[in-house]
C-alpha cells in the first residue's frame, strides 16, 4: 500500500534535491560564514522560495551565526526546517471549512494549462470518496476533448456531470448547474472554467459573469473562487494570484505539478507573500494524485528522504 506521505515524498524528490540537497552539499565540511550564507541565499532564490521568504531565512542565519554561532551542517538544516515550517503553517483558514450551508460552489479558475480540468476530476473523486454528493459543471466551451475526458472521470467516480454545448455561453451552464445542484441537495458543485490569460480583459469579464450568474442562485459566501497554479511556473504565480484576486476573487489555491518539478519552493513564497491558503496540491496526472495541503507533512517530505 502506497502511503500518502510516501507518495508526497516521492513527488517532491526533485524539489528536495534542488533545495535542501543542494544546501546540504554546499555546507558539507565548510565553515558557516557570510560567504557560505550568500551561497545559500542563491540556492533559495533559484528554488523559487521568493525574495521575501529568502530574506527572512537569510537574516535569521546571519543573526544566529553572529549570536550563538552555527556550529555545523545539522544546526543550519534544523534552523531552515523550523523557519520553513513556520512560514507554511501560518496559513489562514479556508472559507469552506467554516460554512455548513450547501451546496458549496468551487469556481475553478486559472491561466491556460495549469491543470484545472484534471484538478476538478481529482477533487470530485476525493470528495465523493468522503461520502459527499458532487456535481461537476464543465464550463469550458473550447476544449471538447478535455471535457470528454472529464466526463469519463466523473462517471468513474459516480458524480453528477453537466456540460456546455460547444459555443454555448459558459455562464448559462454555470447557472443551470447551480440551480440543479441546489434542487438535488448536492454538497459540492465544482465549476471547471476555460484557461485564460489574466491579461485578457474580455476573458476575465466572462469569468466575472460566471460568478455573477451563479450568485443569482447561490449566496456569495457559499462560493469559493479557487485558483489553480502550475507549480512549475515560478515567481509569475504571485502575479497570477494578485490579478485573479482583483477580478474574480481568490479564496484558495491549488498548486499542481509538484511532481517532476524542482521548483516546488514556490509554495513557500506563496505562503510568505500572500494571505491565500493552499487547499490542495497536485502531485501527478492520475485521479488520486491530489492531496489536501498539510504544511507539516509537506515540510517532512521536503526534509526527509
Ligand atoms: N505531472 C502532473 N501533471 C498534471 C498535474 N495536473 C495536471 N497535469 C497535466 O497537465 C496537463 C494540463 O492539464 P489540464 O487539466 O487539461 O489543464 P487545464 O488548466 O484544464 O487546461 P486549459 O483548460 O486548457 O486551460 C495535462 O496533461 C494534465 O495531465 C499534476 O499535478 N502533475
Ligand atoms: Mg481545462
Amino acid at each position: 500500500m502506497f502511503s500518502k506521505l510516501k507518495q508526497l515524498k516521492e513527488s517532491l524528490s526533485k524539489t528536495r534535491d534542488n533545495l535542501l540537497g543542494k544546501i546540504g552539499r554546499l555546507i558539507s565540511g565548510r565553515k558557516i560564514d557570510d560567504a557560505l550564507i550568500d551561497e545559500i541565499e542563491e540556492v533559495l532564490l533559484k528554488a523559487d522560495v521568493g525574495v521575501k521568504a529568502t530574506q527572512k531565512i537569510i537574516d535569521l542565519l546571519h543573526r544566529q551565526a553572529s549570536e550563538s554561532g552555527l556550529a555545523d551542517e545539522d544546526s543550519v538544516l534544523r534552523l531552515l526546517k523550523n523557519e520553513i515550517a513556520g512560514i507554511l503553517t501560518r496559513k489562514p483558514s479556508s472559507k469552506s471549512e467554516t460554512n455548513n450551508s450547501r451546496p458549496l460552489v468551487w469556481l475553478i479558475t486559472g491561466v491556460n494549462g495549469t491543470g484545472k480540468t484534471t484538478t476538478v476530476g481529482k477533487l470530485a473523486h476525493y470528495l465523493k470518496a468522503q461520502g459527499k454528493e458532487v456535481m461537476i459543471a464543465a464550463c469550458d466551451t473550447f476544449r471538447a476533448a478535455a471535457v470528454d475526458q472529464l466526463a469519463i472521470w466523473a462517471e468513474r467516480s459516480g458524480v453528477h456531470f453537466m456540460r456546455a454545448q460547444s459555443g454555448a455561453d459558459p455562464a448559462s451552464v454555470a447557472f443551470d448547474a447551480a440551480t440543479s445542484a441546489k434542487n438535488k441537495n448536492i454538497d459540492y458543485l465544482l465549476v471547471d472554467t476555460a484557461g485564460r490569460l489574466h491579461t485578457k480583459a474580455n476573458l476575465m469579464e466572462e469569468l466575472r459573469k460566471i460568478r455573477r450568474v451563479t450568485e443569482k442562485v447561490i449566496p456569495p459566501e457559499q462560493i469559493k473562487a479557487t485558483l489553480v497554479i502550475d507549480g512549475t511556473t515560478g515567481q509569475n504565480a504571485l502575479s497570477q494570484v494578485r490579478i485573479f484576486t482583483e477580478t474574480v476573487g481568490c479564496d484558495s489555491l491549488v498548486i499542481t505539478k509538484l511532481d517532476g518539478t524542482a521548483r516546488g519552493g514556490i509554495i513557500i513564497a506563496i505562503a510568505e507573500e500572500l494571505s491565500v491558503p493552499v487547499d490542495f496540491i497536485g502531485i501527478g496526472e492520475k485521479i488520486d494524485d491530489l492531496q489536501p495541503f498539510d504544511p507539516r507533512e509537506f515540510v517532512e517530505a521536503l526534509f526527509e528522504n
